[in-house]
């Protein structure tokens, strides 16, 4: 099989790179590992940057989201028991939108699927297995796989390594030439979908010496939340009961706080990495293959659509003009903004968690802190421009 782009991984990444590309008249196969089903329903991210939504629109798949997505124009900081909105909208002219995840990627799969591709391969292969990438310092790199149990060889040009924070392609870049920055917190996030209403129509971000927790929905009948616990919290001793108690002190909360059936729950553990440079030869890296955020700031799937934004175009200029400066400033132009996407949400998390260990000092500073942040326009605004996203450079 041959195209112009082998991308390794339908998540977001992946998926929006091929549809940029097609949009462009560039051909591309996504290669991913999981079915069709498992990747639609995996939940993860709900908060879109206005970037990332005006991204979206631009290229054609942004019906759904502004039929169904929530606009939000403040979210709510909860310290010592007493609420603080932080008017996003106001300070920035930005807003931020409440749409899932697995709603984007069903979205991209539907777009590609229907477009198909010029050579004729199919857009995306599901359940492939035995990836690996092969000369990617050379002009002609190559990915085999398995599918469907026989061997196969995708041969293209450049190769997009979408593959998320477990995949393959960043181990194919030699150590000697990579650096990794790596910070794993001593918490995680234990996190639930309820057919509840959400609590409040903005998202609220409490502190609470007990630990963080966080109140976000995705549709009006379907609230998610969020509390601190530990790395390897056993959710068996997390009844649902629990759950609810548990938010309802932690967010301060009163029957203002709908309980309802809880129909997923799952731990995500809380890390800071980034990998530099990120591209070897002809290999790309984009999303979460390269960098992982603590979710806090909600920074992870909107960095990813921002590497895509500098990959697409850096190749759109290679086919269209033989220009290949923008792809050699792929790497540089894309960390300038993961790393300050890094510091918030390392940031919002430092603010927010309860850290075991910290003595009344720290915990005085850390209320200091927020208590600054919500009462001071120019610290709110630094958070919201933050926020809701900063300029892009491409
Ligand atoms: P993905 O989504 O992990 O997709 C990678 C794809 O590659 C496939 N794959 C392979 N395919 C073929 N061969 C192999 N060898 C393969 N190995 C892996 C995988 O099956 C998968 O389909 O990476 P991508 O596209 O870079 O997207 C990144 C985002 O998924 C991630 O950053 C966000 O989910 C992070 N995140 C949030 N981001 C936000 O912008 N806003 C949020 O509100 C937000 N909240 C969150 C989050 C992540 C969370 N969890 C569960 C980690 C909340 C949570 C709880
Ligand atoms: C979510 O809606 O899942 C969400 C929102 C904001 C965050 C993290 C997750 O900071």
């Amino acid at each position: 099989m041959r195209t112009q782009i082998g991308i390794i991984g339908a998540g977001p990444a992946g998926l929006l790179l091929s549809h940029l590309l097609h949009l462009a008249g560039i051909d591309s196969v996504v290669l991913e590992a999981r079915s069709r089903a498992y990747v639609e329903e995996r939940v993860r991210a709900g908060l879109l940057e206005q970037g990332s939504v005006d991204t979206l629109t631009e290229a054609g798949v942004g019906e759904r989201l502004h039929r169904q997505g929530l606009a939000h124009h403040g979210i709510e900081l909860r310290f010592d028991g007493v609420g603080h909105r932080i008017p996003l909208t106001e300070l920035t002219g930005k807003v931020v939108t409440i749409y899932g995840q697995q709603e984007v990627v069903k979205d991209l799969i539907a777009a590609r699927l229907a477009a198909g591709t010029l050579s004729g391969n199919p857009p995306i292969l599901f359940e492939v297995a035995d990836v690996a990438v092969h000369d990617v310092t050379s002009d002609s790199p190559r990915i085999s796989f398995t599918h469907e149990g026989r061997a196969q060889v995708l041969d293209c040009l450049f190769i997009g390594g979408c593959d998320g924070f477990h995949g393959i392609c960043r181990g194919a870049i030699p150590p000697e030439i990579i650096r990794t920055y790596d910070r794993i917190y001593p918490f995680a996030w234990l996190g639930i979908l309820a057919h509840s209403k959400p609590v409040s129509e903005e998202l609220i971000y409490a502190r609470h010496s007990d630990g963080f927790a966080l109140a976000t929905m995705r549709s009006e009948t379907v609230t998610r939340m969020y509390l601190q616990c530990t790395p390897d919290e056993d959710l068996s001793l997390w009844p649902d009961d629990r759950i609810w108690a548990e938010l309802h002190k932690r967010l301060g909360c009163g029957p203002e706080l709908q309980e309802g059936p809880i129909f997923q729950k799952g731990v995500t553990a809380m890390r800071s990495y980034v990998v530099e440079p990120m591209r070897h030869g002809r290999l790309f890296l984009a999303g979460d293959a390269a960098h992982i955020v603590p979710p806090t700031g909600a920074k992870g799937m909107n960095l990813a659509i921002a590497d895509i934004r500098v990959l697409a175009r850096g190749l759109e200029r290679f086919f269209a003009n033989n220009d290949a400066t923008l792809l050699e400033d792929y790497s540089k132009i894309c960390l300038r903004r993961i790393w300050k996407g890094q510091r918030f949400s390392w940031w919002m998390t430092s603010m927010l968690h309860r850290f075991d260990g910290d003595d009344a000092f720290e915990h005085r500073v850390q209320v200091a802190e927020l208590d600054y942040v919500a009462t001071s326009r120019a610290a709110m605004t630094t958070l919201a421009e933050n926020y809701v996203g900063l300029d892009y450079e491409v």
